[in-house]
């Protein structure tokens, strides 16, 4: 029995921060960091049978075209990404009333799909572009509290990158759903998403404060490693696929990252219509669902 410090269930039996009960979710998660962008995803449903708001996570439940859909603000950073995942995967997977994990053959796996906004690294990766995570690498430290497993290639860009980076610490690589990927991108560009703790020093960019290593953004821009899978390199700078990535691969989520590119970091562009780029991402990922 998980007690209820662990747990933490509100009055009306919803979870924690979330603030949402079994009933509200379907069995497609689409999940956005903008709390507003939550309406831009549901002014395309149907009908909407549920409207919940606590912090930073917004939810609504609807139809679009038949097919029931929650749509959910996480806000930003794998911070925030540790509890949005594990609280999803409580409102399906652990039975509320005895406070136990469901039997193996009663759980679920979930479809979580995020509609996010990224920075691209790359020259030939524009703005305007929409674009699907391959490969995530995480930079901020919340696989240091998990046993994630990395397959032999991800282990390998790992130590490639922390070497190349001079970094402390090893970042984490992670694969996303293959099977989403294949039905929800087979349009989009594919590419490898580095996952940040911030949006300004740890993606390189400089205001006031002056970066530990000048080079930085090169040494990002010009990474490659050779396998036989082919050439990797790093795509496109946000802030929580990774986490996803590792907590959906963890708990046995189907999960993929879309991103709408609205800056470009190596010709030093930011989108004029970055709305309008949102809105394509939006529209086009729930025509394919
Ligand atoms: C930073 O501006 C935020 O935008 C990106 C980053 O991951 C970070 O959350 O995603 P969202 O547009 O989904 O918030
Ligand atoms: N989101 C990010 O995290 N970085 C960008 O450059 C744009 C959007």
């Amino acid at each position: 029995m998980i007690p209820e410090s662990e747990l933490i269930l509100n009055a009306d039996g919803s979870i924690y921060h979330l603030h949402l009960l079994p009933d509200h979710i379907s069995d497609t998660i689409l999940t956005v960091g903008d709390p507003a962008r939550v309406a831009q995803v549901s002014r395309h449903f149907d009908s909407i049978e549920f409207e919940g708001t606590h912090r930073e996570f917004v939810t609504h439940v609807g139809y679009y075209r038949g097919k029931r859909l929650t749509v959910l603000s996480t806000g930003m950073g794998t911070d925030n990404i540790d509890i949005v995942l594990n609280e999803l995967d409580a409102l399906v997977n652990i039975d509320f009333l005895s406070r136990t994990v469901r039997p193996v053959a009663e759980r679920l796996s979930l479809r979580i799909i995020r509609l996010g906004t990224s920075g691209s690294l790359q020259a030939d990766v524009p703005v305007g572009s929409l674009l699907a995570t391959q490969h995530a690498v995480g930079l901020d430290s919340l696989m240091q509290f998990y046993p994630l497993m990395e397959t032999g290639l991800e282990t390998q860009v790992a130590q490639d990158l922390q070497q190349t980076l001079g970094l402390p610490f090893a970042p984490y690589v992670v694969r996303g759903s293959d099977i989403l990927r294949e039905q929800l991108a087979s349009d989009l560009l594919i590419g490898n998403t580095v996952t940040c703790p911030g949006f300004y020093g740890p993606q390189g960019r400089v205001l006031r404060l002056d970066l530990r290593q000048p080079d930085y953004m090169q040494r990002l821009q010009s990474f490659r490693h050779q396998s036989p899978e082919g050439d990797f390199r790093l795509s496109n700078f946000e802030m929580e696929t990774a986490g996803y990535y590792a907590l959906g691969q963890l708990l046995g989520h189907e999960v993929l990252s879309l991103n709408a590119i609205v800056a470009n970091r190596a010709t030093g562009e930011f989108a004029k219509d970055a709305g309008d780029i949102v809105d394509r991402l939006i529209a086009r990922t729930l025509a394919l669902l």
